[in-house]
């Protein structure tokens, strides 16, 4: 099996997770901030030339979150999701989906009227309506933690790992939400976050 990783991006959350899973995997470093992505050789492999993408065997993955559902599956037995047709398995797919789909637009767009965009194009009333939007987020996610030590519950799934290395992108936003906060210093206090985090 082999990860197609760049550092400081959405890789991690694969990564994070095969090293919570402790099975073996090879990692290829694609260097998306110097455009690696898009040498035709990578191209061949994930047409977008983003990262994630997870090649196991026949199968090539991309999709960050997909990645994630189809290797806590494959290896169900280490329990990191819970098992089809189990009460939580519907919670889990929605805080799955949650990440890409609700969390990360606003982020992305605090990320690109701060930082990747030129000055020019930057909008303030994009920023301003984006950092509203995610503070419904955290206050969603911190009256969800405030009563139970992961998101599904009493059980760390696959699921934190979205989220917590979601919540790594702006830690400066969470410093009013103290559960949010306990949630993610926790998180990355693991010992397969901090492994994963050494593979540059
Ligand atoms: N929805 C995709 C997004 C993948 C994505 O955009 N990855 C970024 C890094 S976080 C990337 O590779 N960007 C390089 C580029 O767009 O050329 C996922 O969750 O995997």
């Amino acid at each position: 099996m082999k990860l197609y990783h760049c550092p400081n991006t959405r890789s991690f959350r694969p990564l994070w997770l095969l090293e919570e899973l402790g099975v073996s995997y090879d990692i290829a470093l694609i260097n998306v901030f110097n455009h690696e992505g898009q040498q035709p050789s990578y191209l061949n492999i994930n047409p977008h030339g983003t990262v994630p993408t997870l090649v196991d065997n026949t199968l090539i993955l991309y999709e960050a979150g997909a990645i994630c559902l189809y290797l806590a599956d494959k290896y169900i037995k280490h329990n990191l999701a819970p098992v089809i047709n189990s009460p939580n398995r519907g919670l889990y797919y929605q805080w799955m989906f949650f990440v890409p789909a609700t969390m990360e637009p606003p982020l992305v767009n605090i990320f690109l009227h701060t930082q990747l965009l030129e000055a020019s194009k930057r909008r303030q009333s994009v920023l301003d309506d984006s950092k509203e939007r995610f503070v419904h987020i955290a206050v969603v996610l911190e009256q969800t933690l405030t009563n139970q030590p992961y998101i599904l519950g009493e059980r760390f799934s696959t699921a934190d790992i979205m989220i917590a290395s979601t919540l790594d992108w702006f830690p400066e936003l969470i410093t009013h939400f103290e559960a949010l906060q306990h949630y993610h210093h926790k998180l990355t206090q693991r010992p397969a976050f901090k492994r994963a985090l050494l593979q540059k």
